[in-house]
Formats: structure tokens, sequence, C-alpha cells
């Protein structure tokens, strides 16, 4: 308990120099051994004499997050020993540090198809005054009945007022095909609900799914799109060459959606993920006005190993009233992180990084250019 106490009170630190871009924190702000002992550990020593820890819990990764009543909270995606995943709020004044779990985990409302499993919730607070949580309901995929390991991934749909009392909505119904990565746009839209989706063919593979999509719908409690405009396509010889996905919902400024995004593309060493940036237009936030090149950032040191290794993913970050920005991000499917940067920062980024010009001259030409400019300084 001692030691217990000692890592969530433990203070955090900056990491090494920032770019100019964001900063890094030294500790992870949420690990599996943040958990209450009191969710792993039977205390009770006529029941558990050797203090056996009875439900393991294997990590703690891929956070939804909102700056709610002046306090970082965390929907944290806890996956147990069983691989089963559950949400639930940890939360922290600082935002960087002294995260601590609510005393009991969220109890999802479920649906009349109950999921298998349920994971990455992007919080919202939108403008209709609701607290909506999009998450990926993951079930066994029934068309397939012999493959044990064939799954359905849809968007399930749950809100609240409070972060306490949740209310289950139905899923989202599409065209046919699965869905991740979904996450509601916090405004409305000509009287209607925007959403990012991610078609996909697959479970793993998104196919013929060609990048962040994009569609209304009238109602969320009874949420239905039909075509899916592509927002940001997956691109050849880029970061995000199989696959990307929207993080959490877009941040507004006065020069348009500050976008994050996870992109992923096939090595020798398996899938390799990372975190990208776009800006939209303030009206019309499915167009793409301002596309900096390469990766925002990239899994480095000890970040590039867990479960899954050679991944960053995030889909949650939190504005303050000052202006600074807290990217929550994941590393490799197994712990919390947390950099910080601020508004300001994140709109130069995006408004004054060249683009991806998509071949290795272009980018030489890039190079001249700055290497040029600094010159004649
Ligand atoms: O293992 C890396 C990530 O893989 C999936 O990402 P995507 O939706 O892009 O396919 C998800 O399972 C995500 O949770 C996981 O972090």
């Amino acid at each position: 308990m001692d030691s217990h106490s000692a890592l969530l009170s433990k203070p955090n630190t900056p990491k090494g120099l920032s770019n100019g871009v964001f900063q890094r924190w030294q500790n992870p702000v949420v690990t599996a051994a943040h958990v209450p002992l009191e969710w792993r550990y039977d205390f009770d020593p006529a029941r558990n004499p050797f203090l056996m820890e009875r439900l393991g819990v294997n990590a703690t990764f891929n956070a939804g997050a909102i700056y709610h009543k002046g306090k970082h909270c965390l929907a944290v995606r806890v996956e147990g020993a069983d691989r089963k995943s559950f949400f639930a709020i940890a939360e922290s004044e600082s935002g960087i540090d002294h995260f601590e779990f609510r005393k009991y985990p969220i109890r999802l409302p479920q649906s009349d198809d109950p999921e298998t499993n349920a994971y990455d919730m992007r919080l919202v607070a939108h403008e209709d005054g609701w607290i909506y949580g999009l998450y990926c309901a993951e079930r066994k995929d029934l068309s397939q009945p012999h493959d044990v390991s064939a799954a359905d991934a849809q968007c399930g749909i749950v809100r609240t007022r409070n972060l306490i009392d949740w209310e289950r909505l139905p899923d989202l119904k599409t065209k046919g095909g699965q869905q991740r990565n979904v996450v509601l746009h916090p405004e409305f839209i000509d009287g209607k609900y925007g959403l990012y989706t991610r078609p996909q063919d697959g479970f793993i593979n998104v196919g013929t799914g060609g990048g962040i999509g994009w569609a209304l719908t009238e109602d969320m409690s009874r949420a239905e799109i039909d075509d899916q405009v592509v927002v940001d396509p997956k691109v050849y010889h880029t970061n995000h060459e199989l696959k990307n996905g929207q993080g959490p919902a877009p941040l507004k400024t006065d020069h348009g959606w500050l976008h994050l995004a996870h992109g992923v593309r096939g090595t020798a060493a398996g899938l390799r993920y990372v975190l990208y940036m776009f800006m939209t237009d303030l009206a019309e936030p499915w167009k793409v006005i301002h596309r900096p090149s390469g990766y925002f950032m990239a899994p480095e040191s000890e970040e590039r190993t867990g479960d899954v290794s050679n991944v960053l993913f995030c889909n949650g970050w939190t504005l303050d009233i000052d202006g600074q920005v807290f990217i929550y991000y994941a590393s490799s499917d197994t712990r919390m992180h947390v950099a910080t940067t601020t508004l300001a920062q994140l709109i130069d980024y995006n408004l004054n990084s060249p683009e991806d010009g998509l071949t290795s001259a272009a980018s030489v030409e890039e190079r001249y250019k700055l290497i040029d400019r600094n010159a004649r300084l």
C-alpha cells in the first residue's frame, strides 16, 4: 500500500528538451500499477491467506479525455489479465501527475446485443449539453463461425452529464462493413451531428476503407449514417499508407479545427503507429486546409515496447482555460503518457510546417529552402 501511494504521489518532470512543438513528460501518467489495489487483491486474510492478486490488470491505455470541473479526467481503457477491456475514470488537477482512479470502474449499460469487449472511448462535450462517449464495441463475427478469432467492430455510444451516470444509446448504424475510431464533432453542422468515421472491410485491415471519413446524422439517440466522405485519405509512402484514424475530437481555433490522428504503415517488424496532425475548415470541418508533412509524434525509447510494440495512439486531449493543451497518448498498448503544448504552438505547427511533397526530390527541395533561409540570417 505504501508503494502504491508513493507511485500515485510521484511528481512528474519535463522529459528532455522540447522540439518547440510539444513537451514530453518523464513518467507515464497512468499504468497498470496505478489501478487501485482493491480492484486486484482480496484483503481478507481468511479468504486470501497468501495475499494473492486475484484479478490481475494487464495494461492501461487509449484513454478518452475531458477537462471537467477543474480536473483532467481520463476514461482509461483498463485491460484485465483476462484480455477484457473496460473503462474507468482517472482524474488529476495538474494534468501531468497524481492521476487517481475513482472508487469503481464504469459499469457500462449494455444493449440487447452485449459487446464482448469495449475500448478506445472518445469523450466529447457536445454543444447539445451532453458528454458523449463513443467507443469500439467488439463482438464475435457470427458470419465466420469456424474462425474463433473473427471479430466485428462497431461504434458503441453512451452519454452522461456528470461522468457518473451513463445512458446507453443504440450503436451507430452504417451501410455495412465495420467501424472503429468513430469520433463525434463537438458542434452541430446545419442542425445535425457530425461524425468522423473509419470505414473498414475487416477487423484489422481497412481494405477498401479509404481513410478518415465524415458523415452526418440527425439524432444521436438513433444514430445512422449513409455515405461517408473521405476527409483524410490513406496515401502511398506516407506514415498513413495502410490505415489511419481520427484521434480525439478536434479542437476549435480561430484558424480552423485542429485534428490529431494516428497513421499506420506496415514494416518488416509489424505495424508502426505514429501520430500526425491536420487542420480543417471552421465552417466545413470535413475539408482539410493545412496538412503538415510527416509525423507529429512517434514512439521513442521505452515507448517503443509493450504488448503491441512500436505504437503511439491518442484518443484524448484536454484544453485548459489558459490555452494549454494536454495530449494523453498511449505507448505500445500498455501505458498512458502526457505531452503538453499550447493552442498557439499547434496552430503555428499546422499553418507553417511544409506539406508532404510525396517524393524524395520534393523533400530535398524543402530542405534546401530551409537551409537557404537560415543561411540568409
Ligand atoms: O494495436 C494498436 C491499435 O490497433 C487498433 O487500431 P486501429 O483502430 O487503427 O486498427 C486498435 O485496436 C487500437 O486499440 C490499438 O491501440
